[in-house]
């Protein structure tokens, strides 16, 4: 390519790479799938370290940038940064609202309404369209520069999209980090015996005042916009929906759920209608902003000290409480997991009456160093078990009593081992175990695995303690009269489940190897397997080895295949199965003169014209094995353009090396 050529496509790439961002963060409607934008950003990467010299600092590809600072440095801001008033019930949203319409002479006034995010607030400044500095609010006046770690949050643009901005313009808004982010930084946190955030809040908080920019941008955080600080002109609308619908234009995301509502009973409706939808929300909220929306009303109704009298923030109830550890027991999982779960006095939490809370492991309880008789703090979270955040040590009991991770398990009494290194202590009964024979034969009959329909977690439970089933093999040799017998089974039921067992028998080979329970073969390895292999005998014969060479199984999973179908009890327990009648259509394995690249491993490199993932599933169709690395059994290496140290390897190697056009010739001979 011509340096014209090049400065066109870099240009180019930026414009696709900010659309994709708009469309992904502020519509919340992607157009291409992450694979197809890691490769714009991929290709611009590799441009621009050849090209260093059209890196720009509003380039996507300088979010992580930063040297790691010593401290935060203070920035004052000029329009200062507002707090809330709270209303904690209705009766106090009657009285905002009667405030607001007497001040203003009205009868009814207005509102725009929309979520309280619980995450971080933040000021960011765009100059001439481009963000210089992020800042933080701290006491509304001074806040702390945190200009290099906002950069690295995706959905806050480096350079606002179309023109006719202002050329200064201030941005206020919240940072925060969805559920889904949170509880996996928190798992990972665990599993390594790290600390782990009490809340998305505090985690949020915690990444965006790290020094080291890097570290902020590790963590998924996400940001909405809410408000104005400076504007070097003077106003962007009438309104402040119209404001923020002008700020969402420019490429910053506003909350979806943002709407304007009449007077007090649109506010009330508002509120009831986001308490049902809270827990299905995939970010924390804790309560309703209401605005005045027509911004002369506002300016009229000023502000207290630092309060503005147009706002009000309607709040949940808490969504944690105290409580006291009545006692810890310890729970059995399917695959043996011991499980330490406090006892708690009944306390209601955010409207549930909460009276257990997952401890998760022996390592979280000495963290936080929870005692028998302790009195803790408990947080509910949408529909996730509730957790204990933190103890009151100055509140413990003189009689309180340790946590000890019983030496044997308190269902079968086998030993419960704890391998060296592992968060998770583990029942060694196996099958053995009633605990994990329930939870075992639950998941049998889950809807995603057999779907047997009826068979619920009570039942199974009686099933496993009356010794009517041992295991899932068992379900099927079940007779009207045994299932009569138990618990609020008349024969209607008793029937229908007959029915639903007999049902079940017809599956597919996935859903059967899912619903076997297999460590760490979820559904969709399940369904891997049973396309690669096409027969469960060919999967049971197949050693560790062979079982990695399936897409997307490493070491790890194959062991724990391998290890399950060396197991003289399982293969019993599949005869059973079989011979009980279940059955499946045969998978269809593509013929062996369709699959020409068996045994062939190639390596995909440099910037291709298709995403990888496209040429690699292309590739494992025709049977070949893609690989990440060049080694000594790489037979072709497929580079695209700027392709680095895996093409001078392959050549140092001596390894057949193939442009696209050589692939696709290649793929032509094959056909
Ligand atoms: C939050 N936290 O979601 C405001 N906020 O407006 C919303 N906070 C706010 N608005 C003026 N949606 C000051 C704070």
């Amino acid at each position: 390519m011509k340096g014209s050529a090049i400065e066109a496509r870099v240009r180019d790439l930026r414009e696709q790479i900010d659309y994709h961002n708009y469309r992904y963060y502020v519509l919340d409607d992607p157009e291409i799938p992450d694979s197809e934008y890691d490769r714009l950003m991929r290709e611009l990467q590799e441009l621009e370290d050849a090209h260093p010299e059209l890196i720009t600092p509003d380039s996507p590809t300088q979010r992580v940038g930063a040297q790691p600072l010593k401290e935060f440095t203070e920035v004052r801001h000029v329009v200062p940064m507002l707090s809330l008033g709270n209303a904690f019930s209705n009766e106090e949203m009657a009285d905002f609202d009667e405030r607001v319409r007497k001040l203003l002479k009205v009868e009814q006034v207005e509102y725009s309404a929309e979520p309280k995010l619980d995450g971080l607030a933040i000021s960011l400044r765009y100059e001439n369209g481009i963000l210089v500095q992020g800042a933080t609010r701290g006491d509304g006046h001074r806040g702390e520069d945190v200009t290099s770690n906002v950069r690295t949050i995706g959905a806050i643009p480096l350079r606002l999209r179309g023109q006719g901005w202002p050329e200064v313009l201030e941005v206020r808004g919240e940072i925060f980090m969805p559920k889904k982010g949170f509880e996996e930084l928190n798992e990972r946190a665990r599993r390594k015996g790290e600390k782990t955030f009490a809340n998305p809040r505090n985690a949020a908080a915690g990444s965006l005042r790290q020094l080291d920019p890097k570290i902020t941008a590790r963590r998924p955080l996400s940001f909405y916009a809410y408000g104005w600080g400076e504007l070097s002109v003077e106003r962007l609308g009438d309104s402040y929906s119209g404001v923020m619908e002008v700020i969402r234009g420019y490429g910053l995301p506003v909350s979806p759920e943002l709407k304007v509502v009449s007077g007090l009973q649109g506010c009330l409706d508002y509120f009831a209608a986001m308490s049902e939808k809270r827990d299905s929300l995939d970010y924390e909220i804790d309560g309703v902003v209401f605005k005045v929306n027509d911004l002369e009303q506002q300016e009229r109704l000023g502000y207290v000290s630092r309060a503005p009298r147009w706002a009000i923030a309607r709040k949940f109830p808490a969504q944690e409480a105290l409580t006291t550890v009545k006692d810890v027991e310890f729970q059995v999982g399917r695959t043996g997991a011991v499980t330490p779960v406090a006892r708690l006095a009944p306390v209601e939490v955010g409207g549930v009456v909460v009276s257990n809370a997952t401890l998760h492991n022996m390592d979280e309880v000495r963290r936080k160093d929870v005692h028998i008789g302790d009195t803790v703090y408990v947080r509910r979270a949408g529909d996730v078990i509730p957790e204990i955040v933190r103890v009151l040590p100055e509140r413990r009991p003189g009689d309180a009593r340790e946590v000890v991770l019983p030496k044997h398990c308190p269902v079968c009494g086998s030993d419960i081992i704890k391998p060296e290194g592992e968060a998770v202590a583990r029942c060694t009964g196996g099958l053995y175990c009633p605990a994990q024979r329930k939870e075992a034969i639950k998941h049998f009959a889950s809807r995603r695995a057999m779907d047997i329909e009826g068979l619920g977690d009570k039942l199974v439970e009686q099933l496993v303690e009356q010794e009517l089933v041992h295991n899932p093999a068992d379900l099927y040799r079940l007779n009207k009269e045994q299932l009569m017998s138990l618990e609020r089974m008349g024969e209607k039921s008793a029937q229908n489940l007959l029915e639903a067992l007999e049902h079940s028998k017809e599956t597919t080979l996935a859903r059967f190897l899912y619903a076997l329970g297999i460590r760490e073969v979820g559904e969709a390895t399940s369904q891997t397997l049973a396309q690669y292999f096409g027969t469960l005998e060919a999967l049971e014969k197949a050693d560790e080895d062979a079982l990695q060479q399936v897409p997307d199984i490493g070491p790890i999973v194959a062991a724990h295949i391998a290890a399950f179908f060396r197991q003289p009890h399982n293969r019993e327990v599949i005869d059973a199965l079989l011979e009980a009648g279940i059955h499946w259509p045969t998978v269809e394995l593509p013929p062996e003169e369709a699959q020409p690249l068996v045994g062939k491993t190639f390596v995909l490199t440099g910037t291709l014209s298709r995403p990888r993932s496209e040429i690699k599933a292309e590739l494992q169709a025709l049977g070949a094995k893609v690989t990440g690395s060049v080694s000594k059994k790489t037979d072709y290496v497929v580079a695209g353009e700027a392709a680095g140290s895996k093409l001078d390897k392959a050549r140092d190697l001596g390894i057949t090396i193939l442009d696209e056009d050589g692939l696709k010739a290649l793929l032509a001979s094959t056909a």
